[in-house]
C-alpha cells in the first residue's frame, strides 16, 4: 500500500503520461505552467472475485478515502462507485467495473483465460494500480471483446492504470466555462468525444464535463502489436449546491458517453 496519496498519483500521473502524450501539452495549454487541480481519475475492471472494483478500492481506502455514490449504466453491463478524500484538495476517485455475468459466454471463457493469469499477489501490491494488463491477450481474443463490449477490449488491453486524470476547470484562472476550454482544445488541434454532445451535464445537474478521444498507442499481443485508443484527459466544472458547497458526485448520463473516449469507432 502506498503510505502517501502524493506519491500514488504521481506514479499515476507518469504511467498516464507513457501512453497519452497529449495530457502534458494540454497541461501547459490550460495551466499556462501553474499546478493543474485535478478534479479525479477513474479506473476500469471486471468484477471478478479476484480483481473486482473493491481491490481497487481498498488501495484509496487505506489513503483516507470514503465510498460515496453508486452508479449504474444498463446498457454497457457496468456498475461504479466513486471515493473522495477529506482534503477537497485530493482528487476523487471513479471505479467502474464490468458485470460479466451479464456478458456473453465467448466473452466470459476469454476473461476467465486473463484472470487465470494473474498472481494471486498482485491486487495487494503497491503498484497494482498501474500495473497495466497483468495478462498476455492475442488480437482474436481482444477483437472478441471489444466486439461485444469497448470497454472489454480496453481492459484487456491496457489493464489497470488511470483511464483518465480530469482538469478541475473551477481552479484554472484563465478560463471560467468548459465552452471555452473546448474551444482553446480545438483551436490547438486536440479532438473532443461529442457523443451525446461535446458538453455532457448543465448547471442544472450541478456538473459539466467534457473530454478529449483518448490518444492512440501500440498494444502487443501474443501474435503481434496494433495501434488502439489508450487514455484521454476530461474537463470538469462543477456549480454550488443549494448549501453553497460545491457538488462532489457524478452524472450517470454524462459518465455513459465519457466512457466512450475510449471506443475505437470514435477515432
Ligand atoms: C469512466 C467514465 C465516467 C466521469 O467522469 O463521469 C467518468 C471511464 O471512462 O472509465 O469518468
Ligand atoms: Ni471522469
Amino acid at each position: 500500500m502506498h503510505t502517501s496519496v502524493n506519491a500514488l498519483f504521481e506514479a499515476l500521473w507518469q504511467h498516464y503520461l507513457a501512453v497519452t502524450p497529449s495530457a502534458l501539452k494540454i497541461h501547459q495549454l490550460l495551466g499556462g505552467g501553474e499546478a493543474i487541480v485535478n478534479d479525479h481519475v477513474a479506473f476500469r475492471t471486471f468484477n471478478h472475485p479476484r480483481l473486482g472494483l473493491d481491490k481497487l478500492a481498498a488501495h484509496f481506502l487505506a489513503l483516507g478515502y470514503e465510498q460515496k455514490g453508486e452508479y449504474h449504466f444498463e446498457a454497457k453491463k457496468l456498475y461504479a462507485r466513486h471515493y473522495e478524500h477529506p482534503d477537497p484538495t485530493v482528487p476523487k476517485v471513479f471505479i467502474s467495473e464490468l458485470l460479466l455475468e451479464q456478458c456473453s459466454p465467448e466473452l466470459q471463457r476469454i476473461v476467465a483465460g486473463l484472470v487465470a493469469q494473474v498472481d494471486d499477489g498482485l491486487t495487494a501490491r503497491e503498484d497494482f494500480l498501474y500495473s497495466g494488463a497483468p495478462w498476455r491477450l492475442c488480437y482474436a481474443d481482444y477483437q472478441t471483446l471489444a466486439a461485444e463490449s469497448e470497454y472489454a477490449g480496453w481492459l484487456a488491453a491496457y489493464g489497470y492504470r488511470a483511464n483518465h486524470f480530469t482538469v478541475s476547470v473551477n481552479h484554472l484562472k484563465d478560463y471560467d466555462s468548459l465552452e471555452a476550454v473546448n474551444s482553446a482544445l480545438k483551436q490547438a488541434g486536440f479532438r473532443l468525444n461529442d457523443a451525446g454532445g461535446e458538453i455532457k451535464g448543465s448547471p442544472g445537474v450541478l456538473l459539466e464535463q467534457s473530454s478529449t478521444l483518448a490518444d492512440t498507442a501500440l498494444v502487443q499481443f501474443t501474435d503481434g502489436e496494433a495501434a488502439l485508443p489508450s487514455c484521454f484527459y476530461e474537463f470538469a466544472l462543477r456549480y454550488p449546491k443549494p448549501d453553497g458547497e460545491l457538488y462532489t458526485g457524478f452524472v450517470a448520463a454524462s459518465a455513459d458517453r465519457i466512457f466512450e473516449s475510449t471506443d475505437a469507432g470514435r477515432g
